[in-house]
C-alpha cells in the first residue's frame, strides 16, 4: 500500500509519521522522492504539479490536504475517475473560527482607526455601537461559514450568510443564490469571504460587489485570492467604499516585494495562516479514507467535481 504526500508548506516527516502510527503497513512516500509513479494508490497532496496526478495509474483516492480543493481540480489533467476528498476537521474549524472572530472584533472595536492614532499621537474615544448594532455577512454558510455564525450569534452580532442553495441557522439572516445577494450585500458592515474557489465565485469581490456593500465596509477575505479582484479592492479603498481589508490569501502567495498590499496602511496581510490543517487530528481521516478505499467503502468528504466543492 504506497500513498505519496506532496507539499510543499506542510512538513513531510511530521505528515510520514502520523500516518505510519495510524496504518502501520503504508508506505509514505515523500515528494520529491516518490520513486516509481505507477506505485502510487494514495495523493495525499497540497498544490500537486499539473499532470502530476494523471502519471499515477493504481491512483484510487486523491486526499486534499486542506479543506479546500481548488488546488487538485486547477490541473486539467486531474484523473476524473478517481475519488477527491476534502478535509473536514473540528481543529480546522476552530482556528478559522478564531481566525474570523479575531477580525470581526478588531474591526469592531476600531482597531485600524486606533492604531493609525497612535501612529499620529492622538489620544482619543471613537463612538463604539454595540454589537448587535454590527451587522457580519458571511459570503458561504458551509462548514466554515456555520461555525464562524454561531460563535458571532454568540457574541450578538447581527449575522447574515449567503449560499447556493437555502439554509437555516439559528439567528442568523439566511440569503442564497443570485437574487439574495443583494439584499445580503447592504446587510453587511463587516464581510467575511469563506466562499470555496470555483467557476462560479471566482473574482466575486470586484467592484460591482463592493459597490452594494455600506459605505465604509470592512472585508475579511480567508478563503482564496482568486475571489478577490484586487485593482478593485485599492479603488474601494481609495475612494472610502471600503475602510480596511484583512487579507489572509492572495492570488500569488507571496506576493511580489512591490506589491501593494505590503505597505497600504488600510490592508492587513497574514501569510495563509487562518487554519493550517494539523496532522495531529487530520491524519485521521486521511487514514480513514484509505482504510476505506481498501475495503471500497464509501469515502468521508468526497467532493463533487462538477460542482468544484
Ligand atoms: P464548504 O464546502 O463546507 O462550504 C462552502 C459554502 O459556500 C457553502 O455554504 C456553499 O453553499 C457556498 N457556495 C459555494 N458556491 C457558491 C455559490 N456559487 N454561490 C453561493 N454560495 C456558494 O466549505 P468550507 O466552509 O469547509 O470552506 C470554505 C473555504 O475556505 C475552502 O474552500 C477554502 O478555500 C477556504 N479555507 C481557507 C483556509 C485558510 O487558512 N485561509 C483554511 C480552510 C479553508 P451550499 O451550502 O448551498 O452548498
Ligand atoms: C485549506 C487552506 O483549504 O488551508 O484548508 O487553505
Amino acid at each position: 500500500m504506497v500513498a505519496l504526500f506532496l507539499s510543499d508548506i506542510d512538513r513531510g516527516d511530521w505528515w510520514a509519521r502520523e500516518m505510519t502510527a495510524r496504518l502501520p503497513d503504508l508506505d509514505v512516500r515523500v515528494w520529491p522522492d516518490a520513486g516509481d509513479l505507477a506505485d502510487i494508490e494514495y495523493a495525499i497532496v497540497w498544490k500537486p504539479p499539473p499532470g502530476l496526478l494523471s502519471r499515477m495509474p493504481k491512483l484510487r483516492a486523491i486526499l486534499s490536504l486542506g479543506a479546500g480543493v481548488d488546488h487538485i481540480f486547477a490541473d486539467p489533467d486531474c484523473p476524473p475517475e478517481v475519488p477527491v476528498c476534502r478535509v473536514v476537521d473540528q481543529e480546522l474549524t476552530g482556528r478559522m473560527t478564531e481566525y474570523v472572530l479575531l477580525s470581526v472584533l478588531s474591526y469592531h472595536r476600531q482597531v485600524p482607526t486606533y492604531r493609525a492614532q497612535q501612529q499620529r499621537r492622538v489620544w482619543q474615544h471613537q463612538h463604539q455601537i454595540s454589537a448587535r448594532e454590527r451587522s457580519v455577512g458571511l459570503l458561504g454558510l458551509g462548514v466554515l461559514g456555520q461555525a464562524a455564525a454561531t460563535q458571532l450569534v454568540a457574541l450578538d452580532f447581527t449575522v447574515s450568510g449567503w449560499s447556493r442553495g437555502p439554509k437555516r441557522l439559528d439567528g442568523v439572516h439566511c440569503y442564497h443564490g443570485a437574487e439574495g445577494l443583494a439584499p445580503f450585500l447592504a446587510a453587511s458592515d463587516i464581510l467575511v469571504c469563506l466562499l470555496p474557489l470555483t467557476g462560479e465565485t471566482e473574482n466575486i469581490l470586484d467592484r460591482k460587489l463592493f459597490a452594494q456593500l455600506p459605505q465604509g465596509a470592512n472585508l475579511i477575505n480567508v478563503a482564496r485570492g482568486g475571489h478577490l479582484v484586487e485593482s478593485d479592492l485599492l479603488a474601494a479603498l481609495e475612494s472610502g467604499q471600503l475602510a480596511h481589508a484583512t487579507l489572509d490569501v492572495l492570488r500569488a502567495e507571496p506576493p511580489a516585494d512591490d506589491h501593494p498590499f505590503w505597505a497600504h496602511p488600510q490592508i492587513t496581510l497574514t501569510p495563509h495562516v487562518a487554519s493550517i490543517s494539523d496532522p495531529r487530528s487530520v491524519a485521521d481521516q486521511i487514514a480513514e479514507n484509505i482504510r476505506r478505499a481498501r475495503a471500497g467503502e464509501a469515502l468521508l468528504n468526497q467532493v463533487d467535481p462538477a460542482r468544484g466543492y
